[in-house]
């Protein structure tokens, strides 16, 4: 309940912001970034950002499997994850923190062998 209201608070606060025209403190909103995951590929299969770029991954699993999205940084670590069943939507949000090669895979087995798998180049 308390999430839901602030949740509501918060769009509140975005639409008093839109109206208000081009406030200072109106935060950029996050680039969305459509991507579809399939049977085995993830497309798009490269993507570029900024470091401190806020992404908004729209995913989309058009397979007939599960799938998941997983984000991780240039030392490999994982810093974020979701996974989704089939013709299941779901958005993921991830702000690259140091520029170099970031890598998008599907962490089922053999998946990411099979193609699935994209880079995130992220520039300083
Ligand atoms: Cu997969």
């Amino acid at each position: 309940m308390a999430t839901h209201w602030r949740y509501r608070l918060e769009v509140a606060l975005l639409v008093a912001g839109l109206l208000a025209g081009c406030s200072p403190k109106a935060p950029e909103p996050p680039r969305a970034v459509p991507l579809k995951v399939t049977e085995f590929t993830i497309n798009p299969g490269e993507i570029s950002a900024q470091v401190g770029e806020r992404l908004s991954f729209r995913i989309a699993n058009l397979g007939v499997l599960e799938h998941d999205v997983s984000v991780h940084d240039p030392n490999g670590e994982e810093v974020a994850l979701l996974s989704l069943l089939p013709n299941q939507h779901g958005t993921l949000q991830v702000e690259p923190s140091m520029a170099g090669e970031w890598r998008i895979i599907c962490t089922l087995p053999g998946h990411e062998m099979a193609g699935m798998t994209a880079s995130l180049s992220v520039n300083p």
